[in-house]
């Protein structure tokens, strides 16, 4: 009898124990988790909901996510969501039924997360969103957002093509390869690439096609409109894979990637930078997926019961060819 009591008050003091914590927890209220958890660092544990492994840059971001989190003890529940919306959802949904402590993921697009991340948010598991944005109304339903600047980027790719043909007028026909519809990056790359060009009435975007970010697709996205479009110097491919699948089209239709085609790509990741070395890519914009520490920092800071700015945005440089050629020897990824 006594052990039923016993039971039952546990059950109790559980019960109130999260009440009471989704009530001090408003989520991404600019900043603090509400009260501070203050638990050892091994007994925190973090759901991360992955977009996928489409690219060098993801490939990259998720062994130093992993990386990070073993170095610092702090447990880690990863999932990879094949760049598939669905699954995302269902992976933060088992995150909510498990009740970690902290909800991170890069949305594989921008829209329809209110319903789940609003279930977190009633859970009281604070979501932070590293690397991709999300495009809701309701700032409450996450606490920061930890990622590049990505309409500066594709303003970066811009400019650079622009002084290339500084002070000439003949007509620059450019290509664009895509990445995810509807991904943050994509938007905002895209957004950023046309501000930068729009002054100059020669640069014209001819085509402009979604290569999923991996670089099948940009190879066969690039090999259509190496068919369908008469003459194109340029293409912005809006990650390092696109452009590398892009140079494999390239070549396979005789020509000369980098030379007779100009190629500005984004990220910067190794086989980005080995081409660029190369020659065969002409410019890049980094974006780093060096993430995990700074994720690691926000967790802690959190469980401390300490603020974070509602936005984080990651240091990123830009390269030339031989800033490549100096860079690649110490190149971690
Ligand atoms: O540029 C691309 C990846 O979200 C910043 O996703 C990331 C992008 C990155 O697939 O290579």
């Amino acid at each position: 009898m006594k052990k039923t009591v016993g039971l039952f008050a546990a059950g109790a003091l559980v019960v109130a124990l999260s009440a009471c914590s989704t009530g001090a927890t408003p989520a991404g209220s600019g900043g603090a988790a509400g009260g501070a958890p203050n638990k050892a660092l091994d007994q925190i544990v973090v759901g991360f909901a992955q977009v996928g492994a489409e690219s060098g840059w993801r490939t990259a971001n998720t062994k130093d996510i992993q990386d990070s989190f073993k170095e610092a003890g702090i447990q880690l529940k990863f999932s990879d969501a094949q760049q598939k919306q669905e699954n995302q959802i269902s992976a933060i949904r088992s995150y909510i039924q498990q009740n970690v402590d902290y909800i991170a993921f890069s949305p594989v697009v921008q829209t329809g997360w209110d319903a789940v991340l609003g279930e977190a948010k009633a859970a009281g598991i604070p979501v932070i969103l590293t690397d991709r944005a999300v495009d809701s109304k309701d700032t409450s339903l996450y606490i920061t957002f930890l990622g590049s600047d990505f309409v500066k980027e594709g303003k970066e790719a811009g400019d650079w093509l622009v002084q290339q043909y500084q002070g000439k007028s003949d007509p620059v026909n450019i290509v664009q390869l895509e990445g995810t519809t509807g991904s943050a990056p994509a938007i905002d790359r895209g957004t950023g690439f046309a501000d930068a060009i729009k002054a100059n009435p020669n640069m014209k975007v001819v085509a402009s096609q979604t290569g999923d970010f991996t670089r099948a697709g940009g190879k066969q996205v690039m090999e259509a409109m190496l068919k369908s479009q008469p003459k194109i110097d340029v293409v912005f491919a809006q990650n390092d894979d696109m452009g590398l699948g892009a140079i494999e089209a390239i070549e396979a239709a005789g020509k000369v990637p980098g030379k007779d085609i100009k190629i500005i790509t984004v990220d910067a990741v190794h086989d980005g930078m080995q081409a660029l070395a190369d020659g065969k890519i002409n410019y890049i914009v980094e974006c780093s997926p060096l993430l995990g520490k700074q994720l690691i920092d926000i967790v802690k800071k959190l469980n401390a019961g300490e603020s974070v700015p509602q936005r984080i945005v990651t240091d990123e440089t830009t390269f030339t060819q031989d800033q490549a050629k100096e860079a690649l020897p110490n190149r971690k990824y």
